[in-house]
């Protein structure tokens, strides 16, 4: 039993080291304009005294980062093109360590896009994940009336297990529905329309988001 006692505890040590996580938060615009720019912030909370940091950003097909600074210095993130995605070394970072990207916008966007990331190995960064064009569409109106609220509830619903939902005449059917539809009732832009959608329209419809 004795003999058991060191490899438990260098397991438990170890075990503790992979569980103390970093995190990171994205903070996007509400808008982008096609063909424009804008600029994301990343803030990772460091999580012990790492020698490095490697953060990694997805981006929408055919937008591209033209410019960083990781805490207030220019820094060029390596690029790669599939997907398209950027990647960070940061050398000992510090407790709070800051990425502004200045993001470039195709001619031809339009609707909603979604980012993505991780912290290295595969922490996923949270706060904000989608964007739309500005002028576009309301990201949870479903219905295209101007406004989100109890009707775009029971859409969302509707599409995220599968039944047809009728908009404008027009019934659409799963799982297709239409483009323009599932980017609207796809709130967090991840893992198509689900319920954690239909809670964020919900949220919506009643003014907590
Ligand atoms: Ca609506
Ligand atoms: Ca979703």
């Amino acid at each position: 039993m004795k003999r058991l006692f060191f490899p438990v505890l260098c397991f438990l040590f170890s075990a503790a080291c992979l569980f103390a996580q970093h995190s990171g938060t994205r903070d996007l615009p509400n808008t982008y304009i096609p063909e424009g720019a804008f600029n994301a912030t990343l803030t990772v909370n460091v999580s012990g005294s790492p020698t490095g940091i490697v953060v990694t950003e997805f981006l929408p097909a055919g937008w591209s980062i033209t410019g960083s600074l990781v805490n207030g210095t220019p820094d060029s993130p390596k690029y790669r093109p599939a997907p398209n995605s950027y990647e960070w070394t940061v050398i000992f970072p510090p407790a709070v360590t800051t990425i502004v990207y200045t993001v470039s916008v195709p001619a031809g966007a339009s609707g909603f896009h979604s980012f993505s990331g991780t912290i290295f190995p595969d922490i996923p960064i949270g706060g904000d994940t989608v964007i739309q064009e500005e002028g576009g569409a309301i990201l949870g109106d479903i219905n295209g009336d101007g406004e989100v609220n109890i009707s775009d509830v029971i859409l969302c619903l509707r599409i995220s297990i599968g039944l047809p939902v009728t908009i404008g005449e027009v019934e659409y059917t799963a799982p297709d529905y239409s483009g323009d539809i599932l980017a609207a009732a796809d709130m967090n832009g991840q893992d198509g329309v689900n319920i954690s959608d239909v809670i964020l329209v919900l949220r919506k419809s009643i003014g907590l988001e």
